[in-house]
């Protein structure tokens, strides 16, 4: 499952009582949180690590940092490919955590089956951006900080936000309130995501994420593939040339790809 929303909304606290839950019923669970703004030594990391502490010297508990920064791009594949990995060692649950920001994070949280949006009260302005991007992918939409003022109204302006959005795949995703910091509203979370794993597997959703997930990932890399094979068999200086054209307006891109398909 995706755990994503703003910077400092709780992500990490909750990740650490959602452990906590799932090694109840768990022997192995994971988590992969993905930094997108620091260096594989930076602070950000650390932080979680400390915060996550208290699970860390859990066998059944596995947990990794990976920082995205210069990996642009490629990090929804690389993800992919991590929690396949750890899906394939045997962990029940693997979590990823990541910052909602932009467009990477959209794809990063693509590859998991459930996946839920942390907001935190009085937002206001951040929840018109969130709505923009990344409210359609959220399966679970947490009000986390309830510990604080003004819970009740962002959970009312999510539920209002959502009647104006129509839902892809017919799943209206449940609001919960919950704080990470005291406890409150976890075991509400944890049957939210269970209900809609159930929804999932039953619809055939669960099925179709990953033939998307599946599809994404293969026509990636034959892209990659496909380009190599191309710069090998026309010279790395061919292709060079023929972007410089374009580059300098003397070709458009298109008539670019015919040549070079054309000639390799
Ligand atoms: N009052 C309150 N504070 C919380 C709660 N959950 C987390 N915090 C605090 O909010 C801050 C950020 O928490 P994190 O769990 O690191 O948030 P995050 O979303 O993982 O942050 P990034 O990964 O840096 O984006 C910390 O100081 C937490 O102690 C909560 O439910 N209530
Ligand atoms: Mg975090």
């Amino acid at each position: 499952m995706g755990v994503t929303g703003p910077p400092g909304g709780g992500k990490s606290t909750l990740v650490s009582r959602l452990l906590a839950a799932y090694r109840a019923r768990s022997p192995r669970v994971a988590v992969v949180a993905v930094d997108p703004s620091s260096p594989f030594t930076g602070g950000a990391i650390l932080g979680d690590r400390i915060r996550m502490q208290d699970r860390s010297l859990d066998e059944g508990v596995f947990i990794r940092s990976m920082a995205s920064r210069g990996y642009t791009g490629g990090l929804a594949r690389t993800t992919a490919r991590v929690v396949n990995v750890l899906d394939a060692l045997g962990h029940d649950v693997v979590i990823v955590e990541t910052v909602g920001a932009g467009q990477e994070e959209v794809d990063v949280v693509r590859v998991a089956g459930t996946v839920a949006l942390v907001t935190v009260p009085g937002l206001g302005d951040d929840i018109q951006a969130i709505k923009a991007g990344i409210l359609e992918i959220a399966d679970v939409l947490v009000v986390n900080k309830a510990d604080r003022p003004g819970a009740d109204e962002t959970a009312r302006d999510l539920a209002q936000m959502l009647t104006l959005g129509s839902s892809r795949t017919g799943w209206k995703p449940e609001i919960v309130r919950t704080s990470g910091a005291t406890g409150e509203g976890i075991e509400a979370l944890v049957r939210a995501i269970d209900r809609h794993q159930a929804w999932a597997a039953e619809s055939g959703e669960r099925e179709r994420r990953s033939a998307a997930a599946a599809r994404e990932e293969v026509e990636a890399l034959l892209r990659d593939a496909l380009v190599h094979r191309l710069e090998d068999r026309l010279g790395e200086e061919r292709v060079r040339r023929a972007i410089a054209r374009v580059a300098t307006r003397q070709a458009d891109p298109y008539s670019v790809v015919e040549e070079l398909l054309a000639e390799s």
